[in-house]
């Protein structure tokens, strides 16, 4: 049986490097072996407050990076969250068996709702909807950054728990996390990870950055100051962020990063690291600006919605069987 793959990315704003090297890039590798299944999870992004105009254009600017990136609708079916009423409908009912204490310890509430007045239930239930998006596609395996990994675990024993309490329903999944990269760090702040909606652009760089923004973004990302390029995550984190992004962009090993620039202080360490990034993402941004124009876009989510719907239905029918739902 061909494994099944499934992974999505909110549309809360401008697709970074951590979404991409965390994500996409391993999106992009598992559409050749395996039937993948790839969302924008448009739900999950309103739970936090979005400007709806904003929104729908947002959801279309990261279908064009899906695209851009290289993921083919003929090999992977690309998809909007809310297309597929489905998720919804899971989400509740796993909503109903998951437990007040599981949600209460999940880090991303904490640190979302940190210092907010008023937070959404919706943002205390995320995991259980995030549960559902993975267990209606019956998926083996779940590409994700390491902020995942609390979740991923969550949806496992959900569906444990669901199979145990109403009969075998749903496929375990198993995360797939890459060695390095699985966690890209602010450029302003190696502590934080480096996330869309940070307030300070500067923290990151977007996918879509012009190529002197990305430079200037390097040269002004915070180091240290021994002023020796070397890979130590515990003594030297902003340099061994800088030196992982590196060797993710150019396919170099750490070692020979370092060794290239060893005797070298950081000012040719970035501005090369500022040039590798531009090369990397120039094309991207060339076949994004190309089909984001396209027209296309609509109606390639509109097929990938028919498929998902029919594949999300067959599980939802056995959904309802199980726990004795409908007329
Ligand atoms: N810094 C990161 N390094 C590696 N992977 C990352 N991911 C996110 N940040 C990094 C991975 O990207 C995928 C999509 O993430 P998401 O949009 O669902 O939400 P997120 O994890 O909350 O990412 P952001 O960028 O921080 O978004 P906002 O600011 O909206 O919350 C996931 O696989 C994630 O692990």
């Amino acid at each position: 049986m061909t494994s099944r793959v499934f992974s999505g990315i909110q549309p809360t704003g401008q697709i970074t490097l951590g979404n991409y090297l965390g994500a996409l890039k391993q999106f992009v590798a598992l559409q050749d072996q395996a039937d993948a299944f790839y969302c924008i999870v448009d739900m999950h992004a309103i739970t936090m407050p979005q400007d709806p105009s904003q929104l729908k254009e947002r959801i279309k600017d990261l279908a064009s990076l899906y695209l851009a990136v290289g993921l083919d609708p003929q090999k992977s079916t690309l998809f909007v969250q809310s297309d597929v009423s489905a998720h919804s409908e899971l989400g509740w009912i796993l909503q109903c068996l998951v437990h007040m204490g599981e949600l209460s310890r999940m880090t991303q509430f904490k640190e979302k709702g940190e210092g907010k007045e008023a937070v959404s239930a919706g943002l205390f239930t995320y995991p259980a909807l995030m549960a559902a998006d993975i267990l209606l596609y019956q998926s083996h395996l779940v590409p994700v950054g390491e902020d995942q990994k609390q979740h991923l675990e969550l949806t496992r024993d959900l569906a444990i728990r669901f199979n145990t309490r109403f009969g075998d329903t749903f496929t375990i999944p198993d995360i797939m996390m890459i060695k390095q990269g699985a966690r890209i760090m602010s450029l302003d702040d190696p502590s934080k990870k480096m996330s869309k909606s940070n307030p300070n652009p500067g923290s990151r760089i977007e996918m879509l950055d012009p190529p002197d923004v990305i430079r200037k973004k390097i040269s002004r990302a915070v180091t240290d100051s021994d002023r020796v390029v070397r890979f130590d995550p515990e003594e030297k984190p902003a340099v061994s962020n800088l030196l992982t992004i590196f060797s993710l962009v150019t396919d170099k090993s750490i070692e020979e990063v370092v060794a290239a620039y060893d005797g070298k202080g950081y000012g040719d360490f970035k501005k090369d690291l500022g040039e590798a990034l531009v090369a990397h993402l120039s094309p991207i941004q060339n076949r994004y600006a190309e089909i984001r124009n396209s027209g296309e876009i609509e109606r390639l989510l509109q097929l990938g919605a028919e498929k998902a719907r029919a594949t999300a239905a067959t599980t939802m029918d056995i959904v309802r069987q199980h726990v004795g739902l409908g007329s």
